[in-house]
């Protein structure tokens, strides 16, 4: 999908978190920048989850006066989350404040109404998920506060999805020339594998031209998901095409959603390109976890 899907004139469209309807119907909720340059979020529908998207009309969740100022310049980057207990989806997403980004969680059933719970992170922090059940009676989300100069994806523990703590460092960014040096963050939400939770990753190369932003893979303990038991070397997934290496904000595939199709192991990934348009790759996690167990 590109700004020319839309029925009113916006920037661009990227950065989508998805999931699958009960009906197998995929949902992707997009990252809207508009001509301002600020974001809002837009459902879009599909019975394949390739084409003949169903946009809707009009922004699904948009900045809200009531959450002022926490959402004054937008909100961004929607990661959703199905939670069984709650029969509720999860959507964190940046909340963009006058002082950075923060983490924001609304829940909703249908994606047309939802029950927004404001700033759950404050800023400077963003790349958040919810994990789909508690851990040891705990709800977890997953999240990227702002450390300078170098950022780590953390992990911290809520009784009641209002109160954070028991903050953990997930996985620390490397240093130096590697590719995931200094700043990483989460992608789309963890993968519930019975080897473990299957994170992809970002991590942001700084070089002379800009930034490179490529994706890797790690794996984490299902009882205890700070625990890492897994991390590959290399980047699995980096920009290549066009509509990748040259947009808005070159080189950059930044997924915020999958599914999983039927068959339990393909995963379509869905990933802003360039911050310009929506993209789909597929691949198997089998091969993942393979590759995870070659690499790591
Ligand atoms: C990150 C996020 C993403 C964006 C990426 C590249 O920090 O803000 O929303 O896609 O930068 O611009």
């Amino acid at each position: 999908m590109t700004a020319a899907d839309w029925h009113y004139p916006i920037n661009s469209v990227f950065n989508a978190g998805a999931t699958l309807l009960p009906d197998g119907t995929t949902l992707l909720l997009c990252r809207v920048e508009d001509r301002r340059g600020l974001s809002h979020l837009s459902a879009a529908r599909s019975a394949n989850g390739v084409d003949n998207w169903k946009i809707d009309s009009q922004p699904t969740l948009f900045p809200d006066p009531d959450h002022y100022p926490e959402e004054l310049w937008g909100i961004e980057d929607p990661r959703i989350t199905f939670v069984p207990e709650l029969k509720k989806y999860a959507v964190a997403y940046t909340a963009y404040t006058r002082d950075g980004p923060g983490v924001s969680l609304a829940f909703t059933e249908d994606f047309h109404h939802f029950e927004r719970y404001g700033i759950i992170m404050s800023p400077e922090d963003k790349d958040a998920a919810l994990l789909p059940h508690r851990i040891d009676g705990n709800w977890a989300l997953i999240h990227r506060p702002v450390s300078a100069p170098r950022v780590h994806m953390w992990i911290s523990y809520s009784p009641d999805l209002h109160h954070w703590g028991n903050h953990r460092m997930m996985l620390e960014s490397r240093l130096g020339a590697w590719w995931d040096a200094n700043k990483i963050g989460l992608s789309p939400p963890p993968i519930e594998t019975p080897q473990g939770w299957l994170v992809i990753y970002h991590g942001v190369r700084q070089t002379a031209a800009g930034s490179i932003y490529r994706l890797g893979l790690a794996l984490f303990d299902l009882n205890s998901p700070d625990q890492c038991i897994k991390r590959g070397d290399e980047w699995v997934f980096a920009p290549q095409e066009q509509y990748e290496v040259r947009g808005d904000v070159d080189n950059v595939v930044f997924p915020c959603g999958y599914t999983i199709a039927p068959n339990g192991d393909t995963l379509n990934l869905y990933y802003g390109a360039a911050d310009t348009s929506i993209a789909l790759a597929t691949g198997s996690i089998r091969e993942m976890l393979e590759w995870l167990d070659e690499h790591s």
